[in-house]
Order: C-alpha cells, then structure tokens, then sequence
C-alpha cells in the first residue's frame, strides 16, 4: 500500500510517452502537426489505444471518435472520474498542447497500476475528437456533441476546406466508433494542460489552479468589391476587397485593445481572390476571433465590431456579410474540482496561483455535464500554437502529480 510520500506518478514515463507521441507528425521546427482526422492523427489515436491496453483498459470510441481508455473502480457502477484532452494539433502545432492531457490521464492509470491503488469509482483517460477547430470549425465540437452543445448530425458535417466531412474521415480512419455520444454520467472531469500564456512562467509558479476559461466568439467574413485591372482603373472608383479586409483587420486589432487587458481580437485567416498581383482582389475571405471572460464584453466586442465594418464597407465601396458560427460563452469551472486541485498542489507544496484560461478547452464543454476544471503548467516564454512551444520535465511531472492526487480526491481510494 503506497503512502503520501510515494504517491506519485513515474514522470520520466511520462516525459518519454509524450516524446515517443511527438514523434508523429513532427516538424522541422520541433513541433506537432497531426491535423484531425488525418492519418497522423490516426497513427497518434492507435499509438495512444495501444498503451492503454497494455495498461490493462477498456477501450471504447462514440461516433464522434472520442476515444474513453477505462480502468475498472471496485463499484464499476458508479460513474467515472474522467481526465483527458485533445492529440490533434495545429499545422504548426508544440509537442505539449492536448497531448500532454490526453498522457498525463494515461500516467495516473499505469501509476495507479504500478502503486497497486484500487478506486472506488472508475477512471478514463479520453482523446476528444477535432478540439482544435483548425482543419474542422468550430473548436471542441466533439466534446460540444458529447455536452449536448451540437448535435451529431452537425458534428459529423463539419467539413475541411476541401468539402470532407468529419463523419467521412472518421470512417475512413478507422475511428467512427458505435457508442452514442455522451448521455452517460461523469463523476468529476479534469483536464491538465499548458498555460499556453507567460504569466505562471513569469510569476514563477509550478501549478495553474484554473477557475475559469474566458468565452469565445468566432465569425467568418466576406467581403466582395469588384476585381479589375490594376492599370487602368482610377483609384477613386476602385471597389478593392482587400483594402476593405485590410481595415477591418485594423478594426479587430482595435476592438481587443478597447476591451484591454484581458480581451483578445484576432484575425487568424485571409484568403484573397484571384490574389494575382495585376488584378484588384474582388473577394476575401477572412476570420475573428474575439475572447473575454466576461459575456458583456464579448458582447460589446461584438457591437463594435459590426458597427465599424458597416463603416468600412460603405467607406471602400464593397459589401461585407458577417456570420458568427461559433458562440462559447465563459464556463466558471466546478469549485469542488477546483478545490480538490488546490489540495492537491498544497500537499505537494508546488507554488500555485489561482489562474482563468486563455484559450478554450474541451473542459469548457464537458463542465456542462460533469463537475470540471483544470490543472495548468507553464510552458517556456508562454509560446503555444507554434512549433517552439516547450515545457520543462519538472512542470510536466508537476502537473501528472496533482492531476493523480485530485482524480483520487474524486474516484475514492480503495486500496
Ligand atoms: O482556440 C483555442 O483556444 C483552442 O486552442 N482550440
Ligand atoms: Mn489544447
Ligand atoms: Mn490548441
């Protein structure tokens, strides 16, 4: 029977599994790219499948491709305590971003294994499918079907850029699983993650107690002027798409800054048509990204959003359609997972600060249906979403630690 002081997970197994991971769809930069659905992602979901059984879990995938590895409580009845995050990545993904989650849940189950602990409740370790909302929008669909956010139809019909659907990849790699997709009861879901932001780095703290994670809204623009010859066509009279799209960049940039410090406005895709260097573009096709933790401001963000591309398009001759396709508003995550997260980082003696997420998660979703937070580490010069993005071992075993000792505090101990 393992006491306090070796409850602990085998960080150096946990270090090796998430290197041995990197390895699919690494990089010449030294990060990930295992877009969703691709047969990268699918190498990563065997890979993961794989390791799971040999730590003697029950596999079981919805047919959303979310993927739960189980390990049996001694009242298998009663529902589990889940962890888990995301393998997918973004095309210039880090090594660390969801697989770290999805890793950390598999390192408590072979350390549970190897300290002989028994739990009341069972444990998962989940994969979601697509959380990065970049080769399907939106983000965390598939935590969001499995919330009951989306239904499944809408989720299976997400498409990539090329017109294939989420249903169609998902047979076509193996991982269109038969369960339904959720309606079954969680005791308590974690998600252990990087910061993907500078402050813990910065304030030199181990553990990010997440009580939050700011809401989201996404839109796609279009904005059509009239393509023409760059030679002979006036300046006063042209209709320039990209002078529209050009502005409204500047306005997005604007409208974070007015709801500083915390708000962020991003434009993350533009697409110019025909984009020839002698032709003025007729058409571009652009994103938003606006994120706030709090629902007014996101909502103002909104207002002065439109109000200023009305401006715009009347001011450079072009129309603009505005569609807002994803809406996630801020989650307050479960003050009794907070709290078991706290203990657990106070036990350990990690420094800790109380921390609201940046980015989205698949936690956002699942804290619908399940009593949910977050566990965060730093990650060096809070650099993610970029091939650099890196973590030192000492945070990663940091985070397996209190993530094992708070899945515990939920599942119960037996032995
Ligand atoms: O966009 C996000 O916040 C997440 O990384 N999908
Ligand atoms: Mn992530
Ligand atoms: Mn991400």
């Amino acid at each position: 029977m393992s006491e306090g002081h070796n409850l602990a997970i085998n960080g150096d197994r946990l270090w090796d599994s998430l290197m041995e991971m990197a390895k699919i769809g690494a990089t010449e930069k030294g990060g990930n790219c295992r877009l969703a659905l691709t047969d990268l992602d699918r190498e990563g979901r065997d890979l993961f499948v794989a390791w799971c059984k040999a730590a003697g879990c029950t596999i079981r995938i919805d047919r959303m491709g979310n993927i739960f590895a189980r390990r049996a409580g001694t009242n298998d009845d009663l529902p589990p305590v889940m962890t888990g995050s995301h393998l997918d990545t973004q095309p210039t993904g880090g090594r660390f971003d969801g697989v770290y989650g999805v890793l950390a849940g598999l390192e408590v189950i072979r350390s549970l294994n190897d300290l002989g602990i028994a739990t009341e409740h069972p444990v998962e370790a989940v994969v979601w499918t697509n959380e990065e909302g970049s080769r399907f929008a939106p983000a965390m669909v598939a935590s969001g079907v499995f919330a009951g956010a989306f239904d499944l139809e809408y989720g299976l019909s997400r498409a990539d850029v090329d017109g294939k659907t989420m249903g169609e990849e998902l047979e076509r790699i193996g991982y269109a699983g038969p369960e339904e997709v959720g309606g079954r009861e969680i005791h308590a879901f974690f998600e252990t993650h990087i910061e993907q932001g500078p402050i813990l780095e910065a304030e030199e703290k181990e553990i990010g107690v997440v009580t939050d994670a700011q809401g989201q809204r996404w839109y796609e623009l279009n904005v059509t002027g009239q393509e023409s010859h760059a030679g002979p066509t006036p300046m006063p009279i042209r209709k320039d798409a990209l002078l529209g799209a050009s502005r409204i960049v500047d306005l997005v940039n604007k409208v974070g800054l007015d709801h500083g410090p915390v708000g962020c406005a991003t434009v993350g895709m533009m697409q110019v048509h025909p984009n020839s260097r002698n032709v003025i573009p007729g058409h571009v096709f652009m994103t938003i990204d606006f994120r706030h933790p709090d629902a007014d401001q996101l909502l103002s963000m909104d207002r002065q959003m439109r109000e200023g591309v009305a401006e715009i398009a009347a001011r450079s001759r072009v129309e603009v359609d505005v569609e807002e396709i994803w809406h996630s508003p801020p989650v307050p995550f479960d003050r009794s997972c907070v709290e078991a997260v706290a203990r657990a980082t106070a036990e350990l003696g990690f420094s800790s600060r109380e921390i609201v997420s940046g980015a989205g998660h698949d936690a956002c979703y699942i804290s619908r249906v399940a009593p949910t937070s977050m566990i965060f580490i730093p990650c060096i010069d809070g650099i993610s979403h970029n091939e650099v993005e890196d973590a030192k071992p000492e945070w990663i075993h940091a985070g397996g630690n209190v993530l094992l000792r708070a899945m515990l505090a939920k599942a119960g101990r037996v032995a």
